[in-house]
């Protein structure tokens, strides 16, 4: 059976873990990269737990386009929409739904 998730819910869950994580500094506004790092290592499941350090570094370049070394709420939504894009490319289409 196919979970039920709608885009209000897949919003507010992303919003969820960057603010999960974006507060450990004091400054809940941007990621740092150790706060990215903790981000990836719990709840990247299989992915993000054996990440090399050069990997992160590459993945944290990656995300902050503005090159200020955080990663703005912004960012980290530009990042995951690529990375959806990326996925359905890859798979063909995102959940397997045929556009009819
Ligand atoms: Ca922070
Ligand atoms: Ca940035």
């Amino acid at each position: 059976m196919e979970p039920q998730i709608c885009m209000c819910d897949c919003i507010a869950g992303l919003q969820f873990i960057f603010d999960k994580y974006a507060g450990r500094d004091g400054n809940k506004e941007t990621l740092t990269k150790d706060e990215l790092k903790e981000l990836f290592k719990a709840e990247a499941k299989g992915g993000g737990t054996q990440m090399p350090d050069e990997a992160m570094e590459g993945m944290f370049q990656a995300m902050d386009d503005d090159k200020n070394d955080e990663i703005s709420f912004q960012e980290y939504m530009l990042f995951v929409a690529k990375l959806a894009i990326l996925a359905s490319k890859m798979k063909g289409c995102m959940g397997g739904q045929k556009r009819s």
